[in-house]
């Protein structure tokens, strides 16, 4: 295999979600190469094409359509192919078309003995890792999908919204499946160390649970929200693949919620599932057991049963 190339990423789908990551990839200067693949390779064609005519307003990055050749000695294989959700699909309705194309997508990334890291964001992401993982055959610490990365921003910035105070002072982390059995783990929220409850009373709200009811369902319920109005969503996720791809590339051993295979935390095993992981070179160091309340731990539990019902679906 030629060296791998930590500063090279590929991009395999070119479609809204792909062609926006690379957009914030391209802008955030941390790759020095870019390849663009696609089903549709002129769609490929088109996206480089136009990325390229920013580049003279960004730093260096060689960006090109490509083929999976073009991938072996990639630091990192950003994988957004696949069909999104159509207004009143849930992200588990895309199971079969979404695995079907992994089918034909992880084999030709693995028969080529890529050693980089497999960053899945096509949905049901947490699904598609485990089946990513699977196919590749690849060390699980390589196999990451953004989970709940997104969903977690969007709480961050709610939560931000509702208190008046910048939402990167939020720590708070949604957790579980990406999907519609997700959970905030509110019982360790905090703002910037105080706890969620007291910072809520200085700023003037009492309702407790109300609010939080209210903003769990609104970050819930975004993707549903944006797809009414525009068809799909990927900015926020976009910048979510910026972030990951950062603390990889800088070796930031950041605390993120992405998804990655579980072994015995929360009693969870044998399946990918989002809960705060470190982040670095390697892809995902460590999985941490944040503290939950016996109600937080029943959700996760739902959550993780609904996630292995699902995968003993796709082994049929
Ligand atoms: P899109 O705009 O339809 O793009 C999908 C692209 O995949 C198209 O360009 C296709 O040509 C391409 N494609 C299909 N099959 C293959 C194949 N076998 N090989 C290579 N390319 C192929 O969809 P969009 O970009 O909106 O969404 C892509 C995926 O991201 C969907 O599964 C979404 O549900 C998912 N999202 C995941 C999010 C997350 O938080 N993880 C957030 C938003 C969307």
């Amino acid at each position: 295999m030629d060296k791998m190339n930590i500063r090279k990423a590929a991009m395999i789908g070119c479609g809204f979600v792909g062609a926006s990551s690379a957009f914030a990839l391209m802008q955030s200067g941390i790759f020095s190469e870019m390849v663009m693949i696609d089903a549709d390779h002129a769609k490929a064609e088109g996206e480089a094409m136009d990325l390229s005519h920013g580049l003279p307003f960004a730093r260096p990055v060689k960006i090109y359509d490509g083929d999976y050749d073009d991938i072996v000695d990639a630091g990192i294989i950003i994988i957004t192919a696949g069909a999104n959700q159509k207004p009143d699909e849930t992200r588990l309705d895309l199971i079969h078309k979404n695995v079907e194309i992994y089918k034909q997508i992880i084999p030709e990334i693995a028969k080529r003995g890529c050693e980089g890291i497999l960053l899945i964001v096509s949905n049901p992401v947490d699904i598609l890792t485990y089946t990513a993982l699977k196919l590749s055959g690849f060390p699980e610490h390589r196999v990451i999908g953004s989970g709940t990365v997104l969903d977690t921003a969007r709480l961050k910035y709610l939560i931000g919204e509702h208190l008046g105070v910048d939402n990167r002072s939020v720590h708070a982390f949604i957790i579980g499946e990406h999907g519609d059995s997700e959970l905030a783990a509110w019982s360790n929220a905090n703002i910037s160390g105080v706890r969620l409850s007291d910072f809520c009373e200085m700023r003037g709200h009492f309702m407790h649970e109300e609010s939080e009811n209210r903003i769990y369902e609104k970050v819930r319920n975004s993707a549903y929200e944006i797809i009414e109005r525009k068809h799909a969503t990927y900015y926020g996720i976009a910048m979510a693949v910026k972030r990951i791809c950062e603390c990889i590339i800088r070796n930031e051993q950041s605390i993120l919620p992405v998804s990655s295979m579980m072994h015995g935390i929360y009693g969870m095993k044998d399946i990918v599932i989002s809960m705060p992981a470190i982040v670095g070179k390697d892809g995902v160091e460590n999985v941490i057991p944040i503290s939950l309340d016996e109600e937080e731990k029943m959700q996760l539990k739902r959550s993780a049963d609904i996630l292995t019902g699902m995968k003993e679906m796709i082994k049929k």
